[in-house]
């Protein structure tokens, strides 16, 4: 099979690793801490989890294991959307695991969760992994959105892991998979079982973290190839002059992604749904602002911008919120008769006609694509998928319409052409950046040193992130301590604590300071490709999210991406070379002669 020069070159990277694993794995004993609490409900979670509850903090100090070395048998679950590291996860897993004992074998369960009820997994040897290591996807065993979640199932999962021998599960994935795990995990001790389970976190959403776990792999690796397109894009903008151009940005429900590459790339607005949601942004306000910055970049003669706008938008916006959950409920109840629908018009009458008044307001003030949408793609429980919806079309067609009114009025003189994307998948399967390389492998190894020091009911964790990786320390975080109730499918359920993007958080004040400038001026960063090899300030760096949020000014990353970075005065906006406007500072004065 032929190969890319970079994959083969890649194959040979070695992931850089904390100093604790270059010890012999026999030589590495657990250390644990106090017992934990869960991040809320406390009552009830002890109830739920009395076996595997309130366990402590585990990390790594020297000393006799000869547990590590007994031969055993792993299990291991790629779950949910791909990220960029998941190879390496299995890899660190792997020579954790065969550095314990050669005979010792991982299998990976095929197709995600399922795989485990299906009983159908494929041995990943030394040979096999080799052709995977520091690549993106999840392609070695395949993933799955599956979920272990009925008694039937679980009791399945028990019998399959107990049939090959299993000493213990790995699954990484979400925070959905891991609350899995932390389920599995009990339910495994209550049937007397000593399979241990062990998570690793995934999503490039980056909302799987808490004060313990500092980033969800892949958050890297997808925010550097975002990055990477908005930039390019953004220099195309500002070399033709004449494109407004929205990007949306996957990231399901969080916008970190979205506030990350604001933060890389200088855009001109960057929507961050949770502060929509916090200042109760309308859609139609969210409309007039966006407009105000092209009206004010059009009277200073830039009629061209970037606009970034997360996934998960729509879902945070009031009103949009409330016709989203009035559409699943009518759309659930009148099923059959929706079902027989002739037409895509008839079926925007029937909605309309049984909307409550403020829901069927908004609904008939969409765009009739919007509107498709919304009453097309449906999950199989009947809900409005919310990450189909092409927001950024939504906004292109509300600003154009905006831009049209204020035109007819004489409020906006320029022209406004806008262009959408969206940049999801590009960025998901990626060659893992070399801190999601390390890092994941890592957080692999750690999974098996955890399964040595026979824990269960933990979630890999390396920290320190923030540092090179000597400096970062390895450790488990109990499942249990990340979680608390929230009502879902009209229950209360045990689940991870999803982290929204916190607007007293570091990243978010470094955006807000500076976005009306940004809004303004032509300040586009352009952060190029992801560097494989190099000085470690240009192939190594973590994200910013990462050096703000756990750097300190001693953080040695942060410090030498500061020493490092090249500072270019930005060039004053000019006058284009024919038929343009003019830009910049002195233009605003020619803009207002212009206007009058
Ligand atoms: P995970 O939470 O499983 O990591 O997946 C997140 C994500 O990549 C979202 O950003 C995106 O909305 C979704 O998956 C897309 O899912 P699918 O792969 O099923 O289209």
């Amino acid at each position: 099979m032929e190969i890319s020069v970079l994959q083969t070159a890649r194959y040979a990277y070695k992931p850089k690793l904390p100093p604790a694993f270059l010890k012999p794995v026999a030589a590495i004993q657990t250390s644990l801490g106090k017992p934990t609490e869960s991040a809320g409900d406390q009552e009830e979670l002890k109830r739920i989890f009395p076996l595997t509850y309130g366990k402590p903090i585990a990390g790594f100090r020297a000393g006799k294991n000869p547990e590590a070395l007994k031969k055993i048998n792993v299990g291991v679950i790629l779950s949910g959307g791909q990220a960029p590291g998941g190879h390496n996860v299995i890899a660190g897993l792997l020579d954790g695991i065969k550095k314990g004992n050669p005979g010792s074998k991982l299998f990976g369960f095929l197709g995600g969760p399922s795989g485990l009820l299906k009983n159908a997994a494929l041995e990943i040897t030394p040979r096999l992994i080799d052709q995977y290591r520091n690549t993106g996807g999840f392609d070695i065993i395949g993933s799955g959105r599956a979920k272990i979640e009925t008694p039937d199932q679980f009791a399945l999962a028990l019998k399959n892991a107990r049939d090959m021998d299993l000493r213990a599960l790995v699954i990484i994935g979400g925070d959905d998979s891991n609350t899995n795990a932390a389920l599995l995990a009990e339910y495994f001790a209550s049937r007397g079982s000593d399979i241990q389970v062990i998570g690793v976190p995934k999503t490039i959403d980056g909302d799987l973290k808490n004060e313990y776990i500092e980033t969800s792999f892949g958050f890297d690796t997808a925010v550097k190839t975002y990055s990477e397109l908005i930039g390019n894009i953004a220099r195309d903008a500002n070399s033709a002059r004449k494109y407004w151009h929205f990007i949306k940005l996957m990231g399901l429900a969080a916008s970190h992604i979205c506030l990350e590459c604001a933060l890389q790339t200088q855009p001109n607005v960057a929507l961050i749904s949770e502060e929509v949601e916090e200042k109760k942004q309308t859609l139609a306000r969210i409309v007039e602002n966006i407009c105000d910055v092209i009206a004010l970049r059009a009277s200073r003669g830039l009629d061209f911008g970037i606009v970034l706008v997360p996934e998960g938008l729509v879902e945070f916006i009031p009103e949009m919120k409330k016709l989203i959950s009035a559409l699943s409920d009518l759309l659930a109840h009148q099923a059959s008769t929706f079902a027989v629908l002739p037409s895509l018009d008839d079926q925007i009458r029937f909605v309309t006609e049984n909307l409550e008044p403020e829901s069927r307001e908004v609904f008939s003030g969409l765009p009739h694509g919007i509107k498709r949408q919304l009453l097309m793609d449906r999950d199989p429980h009947g809900n409005v998928q919310v990450s189909r919806i092409e927001t950024e079309q939504l906004l292109t067609a509300m600003t154009e319409a905006k831009i049209k009114e204020m035109k007819d009025s004489g409020a906006f003189k320029g022209t406004y052409t806008t262009l959408s994307h969206f940049l999801g998948y590009e960025g998901r399967s990626a060659f893992p950046s070399n801190f999601d390389a390390d890092y994941c492998y890592s957080l692999g190894y750690t999974a098996f040193l955890l399964i040595a020091g026979g824990l269960t009911g933990y979630i890999s964790a390396v920290r320190n992130l923030a540092h090179p990786a000597k400096d970062w320390t390895p450790g488990g975080i109990p499942l249990t301590m990340m979680m608390n109730l929230e009502q879902r499918h009209g229950s209360k359920k045990p689940v991870i604590k999803k982290a929204l993007v916190d607007l007293k958080g570091r990243p978010f004040k470094a955006f807000a300071a500076k976005r009306e400038k940004w809004a303004r001026e032509t300040l586009y960063l352009y952060p190029g490709a992801i560097q494989y090899y190099g000085p470690a300030a240009v192939a190594d760096q973590p994200t910013k999210t990462i050096i703000l949020e756990r750097g300190s000014v001693k953080a040695p990353q942060a410090a030498a991406a500061k020493k490092s970075a090249v500072k270019v005065k930005p060039a004053k906006e000019k006058k284009p070379a024919a038929g343009g406007s003019a830009a910049g500072k002195g233009s605003k004065k020619a803009a207002a002669k212009k206007a009058k």
